[in-house]
């Protein structure tokens, strides 16, 4: 392996191990307070606050002239820049306030605007879903790969996009065409443990109609490592400026089928 690949496997290592560094913190909360940011459900909790500072510190140790885009920062560095880390220290907050087990630290590793390496993990169930770019995908160190089904044998999870309750109609519309089309639906409230579901190939497909760069970077660099496409709702890339956007990931058959119904 040449250097610059141990390199992205030797960070890969270092956002594990701040990651279960940083878990700790989440199973050993109890009585989480949550602070409205924007409104109830858009909310955040000390929690998040640690999480984001543990990984910040512990990952800027790693490369000392990285920059950052924390779902927690005010101000993000920007996502084009030379080393940059790209942090949502607890997805799926909702769910971690009123004790639903199904949240993650998701942390992405990116040069010059590519994301490069990513890493998901449920502290719940310690799943660590892993990915470095032209290498593959993994759970708990396994091999995964996206199911080789179309629509009609998948399982479909979808995001709500709570803080954006203008997409309720069409997110709702879509979700039931989706039911129509596939086996059933899932809204589970984590956008980047739906993207490893996706990349494991327990779901054939994920939508959601507005998410941040934060929520997808690291899920959607590991369901392509695992074989399956990521773009936007329409086919298009992500926006390179950070800004938030739709989402479609699933197995090839799967998106097929998504464009095919929705034409
Ligand atoms: C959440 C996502 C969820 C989406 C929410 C929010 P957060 O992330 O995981 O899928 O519906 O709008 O983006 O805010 O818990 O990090």
């Amino acid at each position: 392996m040449d250097y610059k690949n141990n390199y992205y496997f030797t960070i890969l290592d270092r956002i594990e191990s701040a990651e279960r560094s940083a878990a700790k913190l989440i199973l050993q909360a109890h009585g989480i307070l949550a602070e409205a940011k924007n409104g109830i459900r858009n909310v955040v909790t000390e929690y998040d606050r640690l999480v984001q500072n543990l990984l910040m510190e512990q990952l800027g140790s790693t490369i000392p002239d990285a920059r950052f885009f924390c779902e927690e920062m005010s101000r993000q560095d920007r996502p084009d820049a030379e080393h940059l880390f790209i942090i949502d220290p607890i997805d799926g907050t909702m769910n971690c306030v009123h004790g639903f087990h199904h949240s993650c630290i998701s942390v992405a590793y990116a040069e010059r605007g590519a994301v490069r390496v990513g890493a998901v993990y449920n502290p719940y169930v310690d799943e660590m879903f892993t990915a470095v770019a032209g290498h593959g995908a993994w759970l708990n160190g396994r091999p995964i790969h996206v199911a080789d089904v179309g629509l009609s044998e998948s399982i479909v999870c979808f995001g709500s996009s709570p803080y954006a309750p203008e997409l309720a109609d069409r997110t709702f519309y879509l979700a039931r065409a989706l039911f129509n089309a596939g086996l059933d639906i899932r809204r589970e409230g984590s956008a980047a443990l739906d993207l490893c579901y996706v990349a494991a190939g327990r779901a054939g497909l994920y939508f959601e109609l507005q998410l941040s760069f934060w929520d997808y970077a690291a899920g959607a660099l590991i369901v392509k490592e695992a074989g399956g496409q990521c773009c936007t709702i329409d086919g298009s890339c992500f926006p390179s400026d950070g800004s938030k956007t739709t989402i479609l990931a699933g197995s090839p058959a799967a998106v097929v089928d998504f464009f095919r119904l929705t034409e």
